[in-house]
């Protein structure tokens, strides 16, 4: 069994040989580690970061927090550990988010089996010996049977190759990769380029501190009120006295969040008037799952239901923002449907373009042209900046994946296996690469889920997997490339069957030039997504071999 002798930051430890190789110390890889030794496996974990929290770690840029209620954003494979906590927001700020991460890591002496500070550059899979080997950056070398990539969604940061920002003298930032120290705004101009979720919380924010704001807006984005607020009296107590029963209860719907009511009329049955009356109590409410998205029916699949609430959403930007024309800069265009770019929530953005010191520039019609030692140059313009915040995104879903050379000692890679889009059997194998395993991978539920529910259920299911293999005395296990061509098929199907795809999204890859363009989430919920691996696992693993 394993030599479990390397601690945080040692560079260079001789071969190490475990049960079970885990990539990632985010929220997926915390829990693979706790589950393998639950069932008495040794496991060795890498981490780029130096602690644990993945995309709590990373992103620390000024307004980050989950938009999913806190007290369903947990792990919930212990009620102890629930009863433990206590969130003080409805949606939680980072720190808060990470504090948690700490309080796990902590609580299950996770630490143990990871090495922080190391990033893993390949993994190959031995075809004689069925053992994945690891080699990081800091040379140590790892190698077992099995290997589960706890990447994260987004976790790849995107920013665009602008010309010249080795020239600008002020400071510059990437909210997905946000110093450790207080960063001030206080007194300085600062640009923001990206209106995504991430530019969405961090306008606000930064606008109440810094001395002007100019917001470099691509494609505006439909938002509504998240309508946070601190956890009320009680309201913990509440949701853990019915802790088991909820996650029963959030294992059977589309996107394993409950407490939203859930859409029960198509548009057509209301008239124009109850429509907006309806539409005004949701706005009202705020929050998620998926925002104004899951108001009627049929919003995800009908041009004419989405645009009565698309509509809706231009209408409130009109009605918030005072200036007419930077009102018209912020609605969204007519041919971009509601929720095909991942729905924001947000705490007074649209009120943010009403203050004297925040000016919005369209980057859409004259793009940036490049960095200057000052600023940001558009066509004739040139704005004189003290710093620049890129929250331009991630190359989303495949970005971490890729970024490590995974293949299989007769030559098999992923990058090949992945040349036309990633193809994945349920999101969790990929055909051609035995005994290695993806969490929240393209083609399962992933982003479109409460992604630490999607963590745990496929985490427990590789689990089982394990069992099985052992139970049964086999060493390798690989998705059948039959199985797989008819998930992404019928993945595909799902997705295209709605206006999900329309939008150039880094759902589908479009924000990074020369990827290949695909809807990489499975669209067809949560629930079903849960039923059918229990059918796969019923009918002896069908697909796999
Ligand atoms: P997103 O949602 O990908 O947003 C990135 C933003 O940056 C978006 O407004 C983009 O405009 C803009 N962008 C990206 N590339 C460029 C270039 N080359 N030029 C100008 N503007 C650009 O990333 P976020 O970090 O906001 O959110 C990612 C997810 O994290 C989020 O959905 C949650 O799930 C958590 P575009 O819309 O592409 O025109």
């Amino acid at each position: 069994m394993s030599d479990t002798s390397i601690h945080d930051g040692d560079a260079g430890p001789g071969p190490e040989r475990v049960d079970v190789l885990v990539v990632g110390m985010g929220f997926a890889g915390m829990y693979v580690l706790y589950c393998a030794r639950q069932r008495g496996l040794t496991a060795r974990a890498f981490e780029a970061g130096s602690d644990v929290g993945g995309t709590w770690f990373w992103n620390r840029y000024p307004g980050c927090r989950v938009d999913v209620d806190s007290v369903q954003y947990s792990y919930h494979f212990s009620g102890e550990l629930a009863k433990e906590w206590r969130w003080t927001e409805k949606f939680a700020a980072q720190s808060e988010l990470l504090r948690y991460c700490n309080y796990v890591a902590g609580r299950f002496d996770l630490r143990r089996d990871a090495k922080f500070n190391t990033r893993v550059t390949s993994a190959v899979f031995d075809d004689e010996t069925n053992l994945w080997t690891l080699r990081t950056d800091k040379g140590d070398v790892a190698s077992a049977p099995y290997c589960i990539m706890a990447t994260g969604s987004l976790s790849t940061p995107y920013r665009p190759p602008y010309p010249g920002i080795e020239d600008f003298r002020g400071d510059w930032y990437h909210t997905g990769t946000w110093p450790h120290r207080e960063v001030s705004f206080a007194g300085k101009r600062v640009g923001i380029i990206g209106t995504g979720s991430t530019g969405i919380q961090a306008i606000p924010v930064i606008a109440r501190e810094a001395k002007h704001l100019t917001v470099f807006q691509r494609t505006p984005q439909y938002t509504s009120p998240a309508r946070n607020r601190p956890m009320a009296p009680g309201e913990q107590e509440a949701f853990n006295a019915r802790h088991d029963d909820w996650r029963d209860e959030a294992m059977q719907t589309f996107n394993a969040i409950t407490d939203y009511p859930p859409p029960t009329r198509h548009h057509h049955e209301d008239t124009p008037e109850e429509r907006r009356a309806y539409l005004e109590g949701r706005w009202e409410e705020g929050g998620m799952p998926q925002a104004m998205l899951e108001t009627y029916k049929n919003v995800a699949v009908d041009e004419a239901a989405n645009k009565v609430v698309a509509d809706f959403v231009r209408d409130k930007i009109r009605e918030i923002v005072e200036d007419p024309e930077v009102a018209e800069r912020l609605c969204p265009p007519e041919d971009l449907p509601i929720g095909s770019k991942r729905p924001p929530i947000d705490t007074d953005y649209y009120e943010t373009f009403n203050r004297d010191n925040v000016t919005l520039v369209d980057i859409k019609s004259v793009p940036v042209e490049s960095i200057t030692a000052d600023g940001i140059k558009t066509g004739d313009v040139e704005y004189e900046l003290d710093a620049i915040v890129f929250a331009t995104g991630f190359d989303a879903m495949t970005g971490s994946l890729l970024a490590i050379d995974i293949r299989t000692g007769t030559g098999a890679s992923l990058k090949d296996a992945w040349s036309d889009g990633p193809d994945t059997y349920l999101g969790l194998m990929v055909a051609g690469l035995p005994n290695l395993f993806m969490i929240n991978g393209p083609g399962s539920p992933s982003v479109k889920a409460n992604m630490i529910m999607a963590i745990e259920h496929h985490t427990d299911w590789i689990m089982d997997l394990l069992d099985h293999l052992r139970e049964h005395g086999l060493d390798r296990i690989e998705a059948q490339k039959q199985a797989q061509d008819e998930w992404v098929e019928h993945a595909r199907e799902v997705a295209e069957a709605t206006l999900m795809p329309v939008a150039d999204s880094w759902y589908v890859g479009a924000n990074v030039p020369g990827k290949t363009r695909v809807y990489m989430p499975y669209f067809g919920g949560f629930d079903r997504y849960v039923k059918i691996c229990e059918e796969v696992v019923a009918d002896g693993y069908r697909g796999f071999r």
